[in-house]
C-alpha cells in the first residue's frame, strides 16, 4: 500500500474513498435532499444520529462548518464561548466563531487537551453588567493539537460537569470521535452523551471524500440547519455523498486500530532517535508529534529535508512536526518514515 512514490503522513484527511464507496455513491438512491426527500441521505444522518445516541443529525460539508453551525446554535450575538487554548476551531477555523456570531472567546490552557475544572469554572463569568454571558463550552476529543489524545470519559465528565452546573451548554469537536471510541475502547456514544452537540467527520480517518455530521436533540439539530442554511450548506442531491458515509460508518470504524498501531510502531521508533523529542499523549490515537529545536532547526527546514526522502508531514509550531496514520500507511511506510527521521538527524 505504501508503494507510491510519497509516504504522506500529513493527515488522515488525504484519504481517498473506498471502492465500495465509490459503488455506492454510484448506485446510491438521490433526491432533493433540501426539501427532505434525499433517501440516502435521510438514512446517514439517521445512522449517525443512532451511533452517537441522540435524536437527530444533519450532514454538513466540513468539519469546520459543523463546528460553526453547533456554535451558532448555542449562542446568541455578543456571547462568551470557552476554549481550550489548542482547540481546533479556535486555532484553525479562521474566527467564523467571531466574524459570523460575534462570540467572543474565553481561553484556558489544557494538557493534551484536558482542561482543569477548576480553571473552567474560574473562566466563566458571574453575573454582572460588566460581563457578557458565557455560554458554551466547546472541547475536542480527540485533541488534534493536543497529540491526537484520546480524553477518557472521566476527564470528559469532570470539565463538562462544571460547565453544566453553571448553566453552560456543551459542543464537542469529535472530528475524531471514532478513533477515540476505539483508543478508549468505548461506544462513540458514551464520550458523546456528555456534549449537547457533537461534529464528527467522515472525511478523515473513515476515508469519506466529503463531508460531517452533526448532532443532537431535535431542537438544537433544527437550530444548527438553520444556520448550515445561512453558510449555503444546505445541498441538493447530496445522498451522493451519503452513500459514502454510509459506508464510512458501517465498515471503517473498526478498523481505526490498524492506523493507532501504525503510530504507536512510529512513535517507538522515532523514541530511539537522538536529538528528537516525541511527545506521547496519555491516551494516543493516530498522531505522533515530535520537536526538532534540538537539531537547531526549524519545522520547515526538517519538513523539506523528510520531503527530500519522499515522507510528507506539517508542521505544526516552530519546531513541531506532526506526523499521522491512515488507511493508506503501513508498516513498511512507517519504517520508510522513521528511517528517513533517523538520516535527517545523522547528517545534522
Ligand atoms: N483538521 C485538519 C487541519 O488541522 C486543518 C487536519 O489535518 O487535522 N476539528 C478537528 C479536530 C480537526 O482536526 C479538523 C481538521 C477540523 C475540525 C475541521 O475539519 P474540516 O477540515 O473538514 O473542515
Amino acid at each position: 500500500m505504501t508503494n507510491s512514490k510519497y509516504v504522506d503522513l500529513r493527515s488522515d484527511t488525504v484519504t481517498l474513498p473506498t471502492q465500495e464507496m465509490r459503488e455506492a455513491m454510484y448506485r446510491s438512491e438521490v433526491g432533493d435532499s433540501m426539501r427532505g426527500e434525499d433517501p440516502t441521505m435521510n438514512r446517514l444522518e439517521a445512522l449517525a444520529a443512532e451511533k452517537l445516541g441522540k435524536e437527530a443529525a444533519i450532514f454538513v460539508s466540513s468539519g469546520t462548518m459543523g463546528n460553526l453551525v453547533s456554535i451558532m446554535a448555542h449562542t446568541d450575538y455578543g456571547d462568551e464561548i470557552i476554549f481550550e487554548a489548542d482547540h481546533h476551531s479556535y486555532y484553525y477555523e479562521v474566527g467564523g466563531y467571531a466574524s459570523l456570531r460575534g462570540l467572543a472567546p474565553r481561553i484556558v490552557v489544557g494538557n493534551h487537551g484536558v482542561m482543569a475544572p477548576e480553571e473552567i469554572a474560574a473562566a466563566i463569568r458571574g453575573t454582572s453588567p460588566y460581563f457578557p454571558t458565557t455560554r458554551l463550552l466547546v472541547i475536542e476529543n480527540t485533541h488534534n493539537r493536543g497529540g491526537g489524545n484520546a480524553l477518557t470519559l472521566e476527564e470528559v465528565n469532570s470539565m463538562t460537569e462544571v460547565a453544566r452546573k453553571h448553566g453552560l451548554s456543551v459542543h464537542l469537536d469529535g472530528a475524531r470521535i471514532f478513533n477515540a471510541a476505539v483508543a478508549l475502547g468505548v461506544d462513540a456514544s458514551e464520550i458523546a452523551k456528555f456534549a449537547d452537540t457533537v461534529q464528527f467527520c467522515l472525511s478523515k480517518g473513515l476515508s469519506a471524500p466529503v463531508g460531517s455530521m452533526v448532532a443532537g436533540s431535535k431542537e438544537l439539530i433544527e437550530r444548527a440547519a438553520h444556520f448550515r442554511k445561512i453558510v449555503g450548506g444546505d445541498l441538493r442531491q447530496s445522498g451522493v455523498l451519503a452513500a459514502a458515509g454510509i459506508v464510512a460508518l458501517e465498515k471503517m470504524v473498526d478498523r481505526l486500530a490498524d492506523d493507532h498501531h501504525n503510530a504507536f510502531l512510529l512513535a517507538q521508533g522515532l523514541k530511539e532517535i537522538p536529538r528528537i523529542s516525541v511527545d506521547i499523549p496519555p491516551n494516543p490515537t493516530n498522531m505522533v508529534f515530535i520537536n526538532t529545536d534540538e537539531l537547531q532547526m526549524d519545522g520547515t527546514q526538517f519538513l523539506n529535508k523528510l520531503r527530500g526522502q519522499n515522507i510528507l508531514a506539517v508542521a505544526y509550531g516552530p519546531t513541531r512536526v506532526r506526523l499521522v496514520t491512515h488507511r493508506h500507511i503501513d508498516e513498511e511506510g512507517v519504517q520508510r518514515a522513521t528511517q528517513a527521521v533517523e538520516r535527517i538527524v545523522s547528517e545534522v
